[in-house]
């Protein structure tokens, strides 16, 4: 028995030697020192801190820079080409000193992704820029992304149309100048107003062409082919163009604007031409880009593209005319080595007529259920106090793309399948020709 006691006694000894031991060490951690990465890239012109991570040890820390200062932090101002080691030295109460050093690389581009031109945002007004340096390689960006978070870049010496490098194209940091760089643009894109700009002299001008010839009504898609130079007068070596397009937003269905490059003058979109398009319905403002990317310009007249809009079915609006006014503003061209200049405001206005349904009201179309919306293969239409006797999509250009005879009493499903995504209008009619109208949207 007395032998087990003693066994106890020296058990507990020897676990309260262990447990002082180990709160012993951990109290005692040992000093240690980070920089962050080995290499740091840098902006050259602007104030770089450098604010190490210090721990264990024992408070208060003494700091020694390799620039003899003795702060907690370090301020710097890098010029462009700088590559300089700095070091850290720092010591605590315990005489423990540890050291840890990093070499500073500063650029003189700081590249906000997406912002090609050094306006301070992005927009459509980049994509020019990107178009003359399309293509082009250099060096990669070191730990790239396409925050909008400044990023030093090394140069890759030609430059852009701003007067930028060509790294600034490389929205994206990997190297190329490719469409994954329009991304970056999009994903930081700021709407501005337009700013109403007017050249001082210029031969060239747009027309959007449509004949105000009366026959545009509500509910109508509506094809406006934007013009640029005449036979007369043809433009020469235009590379690129951007511009916005005000419209008024009650008028223009949401979401119902597209833009048709078939047949354009100045390529074949997506083999040697590309476009940003970006649409603030909000705002009642349309930006459009649209380049080459082969840095081959083009001399020529005629369509340059078709703008595709719905004009919407108003409440209230039933057999009289009401204008409809599209305003062209800050309309820039741009040539293959990134010459650029204005051309003055384009405007169009047409009177459109309200005579949506000529055989008399619509149908209740509350009444009606249509889902899902957007819709990927098929459309669930559950009739209400009518039979629903054909239905109808068409494209935005008023082509029809499906239709069906059939009289429906109860809800079932229309097959979507084949149809290309994209906004269409789905038309419900009744045995006496009345109809419904609803925008439908084709996901894949
Ligand atoms: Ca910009
Ligand atoms: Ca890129």
């Amino acid at each position: 028995m007395k032998r087990l006691l003693t066994l106890i006694s020296l058990l507990l000894q020897t676990i309260t030697v262990g447990v002082l031991f180990f709160s012993q060490n951990l109290f005692a951690q040992a000093l240690s020192l980070d920089l962050g990465e080995d290499t740091l890239y840098v902006c050259a012109n602007e104030v770089t801190t450098l604010n190490p991570t210090v721990s264990g040890g024992t408070s208060p820390y003494r700091y020694l820079w390799s620039d003899s200062t003795t702060q907690p932090s370090m301020s710097y101002l890098p010029s462009a080409g700088d590559s300089l080691w700095i070091w850290l030295e720092v010591g605590d109460g315990a005489l423990q000193s540890v050291r840890d050093s990093a070499l500073l690389v500063a650029f003189d581009n700081c590249i906000w992704p997406g912002d090609m031109n050094g306006d301070g945002i992005a927009n459509h007004q980049d994509v020019l820029e990107w178009g003359v340096a399309a293509g082009a390689s250099g060096p990669l960006r070191p730990r790239a992304h396409t925050n909008w978070i400044a990023q030093p870049s090394p140069d890759w010496g030609p430059k852009l149309p701003g007067g930028h490098d060509f790294a600034y194209a490389d929205a994206n940091g990997n190297g190329l100048v490719h469409l994954d760089d329009i991304q970056a643009i999009d994903k930081n894109y700021v709407r501005i107003s337009p700013q109403g700009i007017i050249p001082p002299t210029s031969g060239t001008s747009m027309v959007l062409d449509v004949p105000n010839d009366s026959s545009t009504n509500v509910g109508d898609t509506l094809r406006i082919p934007v013009v640029l130079g005449s036979p007369a007068n043809p433009v020469g070596s235009l590379y690129g163009i951007a511009f916005s397009l005000q419209y008024d937003n009650s008028i223009i269905n949401s979401s119902s604007i597209v833009i048709d490059f078939d047949s354009s003058w100045l390529g074949d979109y997506q083999v040697d031409m590309t476009a940003m398009i970006k649409n603030f319905h909000q705002d009642g403002q349309l930006d459009i880009a649209v380049t080459r990317m082969d840095q081959q310009a083009r001399s020529g007249h005629g369509k340059l593209f078709d703008v595709i809009v719905t004009i919407d079915n108003i409440a209230g609006k039933n057999g009289e005319a009401f204008p409809f006014n599209l305003d062209a503003k800050d309309i820039k061209l741009i040539n293959a080595l990134g010459h650029s200049r204005y051309i003055p405001t384009s405007s169009l206005s047409l009177d459109i007529f309200a005579e949506f349904n000529p055989n008399g009201p619509d149908l209740p179309q509350a009444e009606i259920t249509i889902y899902p919306n957007p819709a990927t293969t098929s459309l669930t239409i559950m009739p209400a106090d009518q039979a629903i006797e054909q239905v109808r999509l068409t494209d935005v250009t008023g082509r029809t793309v499906r239709t069906e005879t059939q009289r429906r009493e109860n809800a079932f499903s229309w097959n979507l399948e084949g149809i290309r995504p994209g906004i269409y209008l789905l038309s419900l009619y009744d045995s006496s020709g009345q109809w419904i109208t609803q925008k439908i949207q084709l996901v894949p």
